[in-house]
C-alpha cells in the first residue's frame, strides 16, 4: 500500500477475475458452458472480458465441444458448468477426452466443503472431485484465491503434457467471491512455460527403428489422430515419402496426407494389414479398431516387425510385441528419423504395384454404387455426392457419427488436408455430433457438414437451437433411415415399436426451421447435393432431412461382429 493510502483505496480482485485472467494469460479465449449456480456470473463476466462464451443447452455437448476444440488447437478446451448434475453431464466428454488423447480441463463450480465432507445436504452437495478423478488424467481443487494461479497453470500442464487428456478442476462457490489485492492476485498468476515439452528418444532408438523399417520387404505405415494432433503436417508427409512405405489412415487422421496420395492404400487395407512384414505405427494405438494387431485381418500367425511411435511408453508391447518402440513426440521422433534418411532405398516395385493395382480395382467397384440415383436413397448414392462436395471444399470439415453412416462416410469421402474429420472416436460414443459441429466452426471458422444418423443426431438435437442462437456455418445432413441400423424391426409380439425404429420419415428439418434456420427434405441425391451446396455457400444453418431406404442399412455397420451371439432361436 502507498504511503498515506487509507484501506479503502486497494484495488481489490476477486475469484470469478483471478480464474479469467489466468485463463486469458495462457491464451484460452473460448468456454463451452452451460449456466447456473455457481458459475452464472463466471460465465457473464468471461463475456464481459471479452471471452468467446458458447452457451449450450446441454453439458455433454458443451464437454464435447471443449474435448474436440483440444483436439484442434493444442490448447486445453474448457467446459464450465454447475455442481453436481451439471458435472456429472460434463464427465462423459472429460473421459471422452481423455480416452481419446485430447486436452480438455472440465471447470465445475461444487458446493461448499465443509457441508459436503459433513454431508450436512447442501445444495446440489457431490464430493466432485472423488468421483472425476478415476475418470481424467488430473484432478484438482482450488479453495484460496491466491491458488487460482497455480491450480490452472497445474491443469493446463496436466491436460497437454505427455499423453494429453481430460483435467477436472474444482471451484467450491465460495473461492469465486473470495478477494484479494489485485496487485497480490496479479503477481500469483502463471504463464505456463512450454507446456507440452518436446520428447526426444535416444539416437539408439531410432537407429533401431531406422535399421527394422530397412530390413522390410514389405512395410506399411500406420497414421492414427496422435499423428494429427502433433500439428507437423509437412515432416509426416516428408517421412512417409522418403520411406515410400504404402500408409493407411486411421479415421481421424484421414486427409493428414490427402487421400487421393498414390502412397494411400485405404482402399487395399485388408490386403496390407495381411501382407505386410513390418508396421510402423505414428500416433495410433493398436487397440480395438485395430483388431489388437491379431486375427484373421492380420494374417495371423503372422511374424510382423512393429514399430511405434507414442508419447506414452505404458502404450509398447500393449496388445503386440513392439520390436522398435520409439517414445518421444511425433515431431521429435519423425526429425530424428528423416535426419538419417538420406538415399533412403524404397519398397520393391512388387510389394507397391500389387496395392496400386488393389486401389484401382476397389476404387472402380465402388465408383458405379456411388453414381446410384435410387430414390429413396441408399447410403451410396447420398454419399456419392457428398463425396463430390467435399472435393470441391477442402477446407470444408466433415463431422460424422452414426453406425452405417459412420461407416460408409469413411470410407467413402476423401479428406485432403489434416484435421478436417472429426467423428466418435476412439469409444465410438453416439451423440458427439453437435458438439463438435459447433467447437469446429468456433475454433475454426470454415464451413461445417455433419453427417449424422438419424440416432446418432438425437443425442445431441437440442443444440440446433445454439447453432442458430450463434448462427454458425453448420449444415447438419440427417440420414433418416428411421431407426438404429435399420428402420425395418418389428416387435415380435406385436405390442410397440422395436427398440431399434423411430416414427418412420419423421420431420427433422422443422427442427432447425423453428429456431429460424434452413429446413430442407432431401427425397434424392439430386435435392441433397443442391441443399447442401447452398448451405456451403450461404453458411447459414441448415439441416438437410435425407431420407434414407430403411432397408439399405445393416447391423450395427461394419463392428456386427462384436455382437454377442446368442444359443437361443430367434422367435
Ligand atoms: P487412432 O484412433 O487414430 O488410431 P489413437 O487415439 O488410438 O489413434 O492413438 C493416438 C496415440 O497418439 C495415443 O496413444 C497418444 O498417446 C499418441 N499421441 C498423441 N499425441 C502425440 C504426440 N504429439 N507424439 C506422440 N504420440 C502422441
Ligand atoms: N450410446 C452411446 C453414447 N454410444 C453408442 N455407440 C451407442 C449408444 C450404441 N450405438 C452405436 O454404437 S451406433 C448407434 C447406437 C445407438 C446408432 C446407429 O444408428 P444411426 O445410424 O441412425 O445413428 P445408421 O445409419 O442407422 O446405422
Ligand atoms: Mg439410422
Amino acid at each position: 500500500m502507498a504511503d498515506g493510502a487509507t484501506e479503502t483505496e486497494v484495488e481489490l480482485t476477486d475469484g470469478f477475475h483471478l480464474i479469467i485472467d489466468a485463463l486469458k494469460l495462457n491464451g484460452i479465449e473460448n468456454i463451452y458452458h452451460v449456466p447456473g449456480i455457481p458459475v452464472t456470473d463466471l460465465g457473464r463476466m468471461m463475456q464481459a472480458e471479452g471471452m468467446r462464451v458458447v452457451s449450450f443447452r446441454h453439458e455433454s455437448n458443451a464437454g464435447n465441444a471443449a474435448a474436440i476444440a483440444g483436439y484442434l488447437t493444442r490448447k486445453p478446451g474448457v467446459c464450465l458448468t454447475v455442481s453436481a448434475p451439471g458435472f456429472l453431464n460434463g464427465l462423459v466428454s472429460l473421459s471422452h477426452a481423455t480416452t481419446n488423447c485430447w486436452p480438455m480441463i472440465l471447470i465445475s463450480g461444487s458446493s461448499e466443503r465443509e457441508i459436503v465432507d459433513l454431508q450436512k445436504g447442501d445444495y446440489e452437495e457431490m464430493d466432485q472431485l472423488a468421483i472425476a478423478k478415476p475418470l481424467c488424467k488430473a484432478a484438482y481443487r482450488i479453495l484460496h484465491a491466491e491458488d487460482i494461479g497455480i491450480g490452472i497453470a497445474r491443469a493446463i500442464r496436466a491436460a497437454v503434457s505427455g499423453r494429453p487428456g481430460g483435467v477436472y478442476l474444482d471451484v467450491p462457490a465460495s473461492l469465486l467471491g473470495q478477494t484479494i489485492e489485485a496487485a497480490k492476485g496479479a503477481q500469483s498468476l502463471i504463464q505456463v512455460v512450454d507446456p507440452a515439452p518436446a520428447q526426444f528418444p535416444s539416437q539408439a532408438a531410432i537407429d533401431r527403428a531406422l535399421d527394422t523399417l530397412k530390413g522390410a520387404k514389405k512395410p506399411l505405415i500406420i497414421l492414427g489422430k496422435g499423428a494429427a494432433y502433433a500439428q507437423c503436417d509437412d515432416l509426416v508427409r516428408q517421412f512417409v515419402e522418403t520411406s515410400g512405405a504404402p500408409y493407411i489412415a486411421m479415421s481421424m487422421a484421414k486427409g493428414l496426407l490427402p487421400d487421393d496420395h498414390p502412397q494411400y492404400a485405404g482402399a487395399a487395407r485388408s490386403l496390407v494389414l495381411k501382407e505386410s512384414d513390418c508396421v510402423m505405427l505414428i500416433g495410433a494405438r493398436l487397440n480395438w479398431l485395430l483388431s489388437h494387431g491379431q486375427g484373421r485381418q492380420w494374417g495371423e500367425p503372422h511374424t510382423k516387425k512393429f514399430i511405434h511411435i507414442d508419447i506414452d511408453p505404458k502404450e509398447m508391447d500393449s496388445n503386440q510385441p513392439i520390436d522398435a518402440p520409439l517414445v518421444g513426440d511425433i515431431e521429435s521422433c519423425l526429425t530424428m528419423m528423416t535426419a538419417s534418411m538420406d538415399g533412403w532405398q524404397k519398397p520393391d516395385a512388387e510389394w507397391t504395384d500389387a496395392i496400386t493395382t488393389k486401389t484401382a480395382i476397389n476404387i472402380e467397384r465402388m465408383s458405379g454404387k456411388l453414381m446410384s440415383n435410387a430414390v429413396p436413397m441408399d447410403y451410396h448414392g447420398a454419399l456419392g455426392r457428398l463425396k463430390k462436395i467435399f472435393a470441391d471444399h477442402p477446407d470444408a470439415i466433415l463431422v460424422n457419427e452414426g453406425a452405417n453412416t459412420l461407416d460408409f462416410a469413411r470410407s467413402i469421402i476423401d479428406m485432403s488436408k489434416p484435421r478436417k474429420r472429426l467423428d466418435v472416436g476412439t469409444w465410438g460414443v453416439m451423440g458427439v455430433g453437435m458438439g463438435t459441429a459447433i467447437a469446429a466452426a468456433v475454433e475454426t471458422d470454415h464451413p461445417v457438414v455433419c453427417i449424422e444418423g438419424d440416432s446418432a443426431f438425437g443425442f445431441s438435437g437440442m443444440e440446433v437451437e445454439t447453432i442458430c442462437r450463434y448462427n454458425l456455418p453448420i449444415c447438419v445432413v440427417i440420414f433418416n433411415n428411421s431407426g438404429i441400423y435399420r428402420g425395418t424391426d418389428t416387435d415380435p409380439t406385436g405390442r410397440d415399436p422395436a427398440p431399434t425404429v423411430f416414427v418412420r420419415d419423421a420431420k427433422y428439418d422443422m427442427m432447425m426451421q423453428a429456431f429460424g434456420g434452413e429446413g430442407v427434405t432431401a427425397r434424392s441425391p439430386d435435392d441433397l447435393e443442391r441443399a447442401v451446396r447452398d448451405a456451403i455457400a450461404s453458411r447459414k444453418p441448415t439441416l438437410v432431412n435425407a431420407l434414407i431406404d430403411p432397408e439399405a442399412g445393416t447391423e450395427s455397420g461394419r463392428i456386427g461382429n462384436l455382437n454377442p451371439q446368442s444359443v437361443v432361436k430367434k422367435k
